[in-house]
């Protein structure tokens, strides 16, 4: 490819020296095992500059993939060390492939996406068409795994059964359950907080409630409906169903370009769609919210989840346009887009999933509304996210306020998603 844009060589940079020959860490110091969204930000950004590469990072996150489907949300490489909690809190995993080691939660099923996205990056129809044929099975089956293991009677909705499975770990959505107290039983140490300022990554309290998470559905050996009536976290989470959504369509594209019937029917989908505006949408917030199916009522907290829908594509382009412009002119001139905007009185710019603007979550938003036909909107959110990152680097997330990037250095996806809205430039208006 000739004259790439400026940013594209030096993101490129960041995903080489993160790259461990089968998958690429998201982070040198914070992150060093294989995480699932991350990986398909990667491939996604790798399919343009290095197909083969792109391809390992695939297999590699598939390798440890479990006998009901689900791809859990890290896949651990033993020779690593440096990141808590490591296996020993995830025992006996039903892994495909014996030995891997792996978390026993899962992680938003970008993947699909991803893989559809970068197999479009491939003009060799040949090598497009084989290796959507190959990965087939094993992506139905991640996402088929949503709808056995992770419903409940009378809702097509999928179930979110930790924060760490939202990937917004310590997003305010979750307060409720971080509030109260939890603790596991065993003593631990994190390891993030001597690597990035505690001022930037979630609190005590919130790592107590995840490891007391941990404990409990592993106890009840992974399965939903075995810790559904303990657990005090069922939800269902606003972006994480978008993402489910998305991601069916997108596998429903694959099957339409290899000439399959379509794994979802008009009526499965008419069907989640239906359910999702039913139970999520808040007139009053103009966004969509969570659902708390423990206390059995939503999760009344405004965050960029909220905006998901129009990455699915789950609203009209009118409906998305007002949904992203409510949410973009709450930001009272800051950096967009705030994970939670700056009026909520849970907004911490500096802290994490409380107000750092993350270049994912941009991401989402850009690619929905290029495809809902807000080009203008898209662009702009676009160049917004890319100017970020060219003043402060490949940082994890960055401050609202002041642009400051913040968090662990050297980020993949940072780097990743630079690359895709550079060289899959958003429709202009
Ligand atoms: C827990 C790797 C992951 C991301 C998540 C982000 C963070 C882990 C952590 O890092 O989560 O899974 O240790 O904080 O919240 O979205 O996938 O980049």
């Amino acid at each position: 490819m000739s004259a790439l844009p400026d940013l594209v060589p030096p993101s490129l940079a960041v995903l080489r020296r993160n790259d461990l020959g089968a998958y690429t860490r998201p982070s040198p110091r914070l992150y060093p095992h294989q995480w699932n969204w991350d990986s398909a930000f990667i491939a996604l950004a790798l399919a343009y500059l290095d197909w083969p590469r792109a391809e390992r990072e695939v297999d590699s996150l598939l390798a440890g993939q479990w006998t009901n489907g689900m791809l859990p949300h890290i896949h651990y490489n033993p020779a690593t060390a440096g990141y808590f909690p490591g296996p020993e809190w995830w025992p006996a995993v039903p892994v495909r492939r014996a030995g891997e080691r792996t978390s026993g939660i899962t992680h938003p099923p970008v993947l699909p996406t991803a893989v559809y996205w970068a197999g479009r990056a491939q003009p060799d129809l040949r090598v497009r068409h084989a290796w959507w044929d190959r990965l087939y099975e094993p992506l139905r089956d991640g996402l088929r795994f949503f709808v056995a293991q992770r419903t409940v009677p009378g809702s097509p909705l999928v179930v979110l059964a930790h924060p760490w499975e939202s990937g917004l770990d310590n997003n305010p959505r979750w307060d409720f359950v971080t509030r109260q107290g939890l603790r596991p039983s065993r003593p631990y140490a994190r390891h993030d907080t001597g690597v990035v300022s505690a001022a930037e990554r979630p609190r005590a309290a919130d790592y107590d409630a995840y490891l007391y998470l941990v404990e409990l559905i592993a106890g009840h050996r992974y399965d939903l409906r075995s810790f559904l009536p303990h657990t005090p976290f069922a939800v269902y989470d606003a972006l994480q169903n978008a993402i489910w959504y998305r991601a069916a369509l997108d596998l429903n594209r694959i099957t339409a370009e290899l000439g399959r019937p379509p794994e979802w029917s008009a009526d499965e989908l008419r069907g989640f769609r239906d359910a999702y505006h039913r139970m999520l949408w808040d007139d009053g917030a103009g966004l969509f919210l969570d659902f708390d199916l423990k206390a059995g009522r939503p999760i009344r907290v405004h965050t960029i989840a909220g905006l998901g829908a129009i990455y699915a594509g789950l609203v009209d382009a009118a409906q998305a346009a007002r949904m992203y412009r409510g949410y973009r002119d709450r930001c009272g001139g800051g950096r967009l887009l705030p994970t939670v905007p700056p009026d909520q009185p849970e907004y911490e710019p500096a802290r994490y999933w409380r107000g750092p603007v993350w270049v994912n979550t941009n991401w989402f938003v850009v690619r929905g509304l290029e495809d809902l036909g807000l080009g203008g909107d898209a662009r702009s959110l676009a160049d917004a996210t890319v100017d970020l990152v060219r003043q402060g680097g490949w940082c994890e997330y960055f401050n609202p306020s002041t642009g400051e990037g913040i968090g662990g250095g050297d980020f993949s996806w940072t780097a990743a998603l630079t690359i895709d809205l550079l060289l899959r430039p958003a429709a202009p208006a």
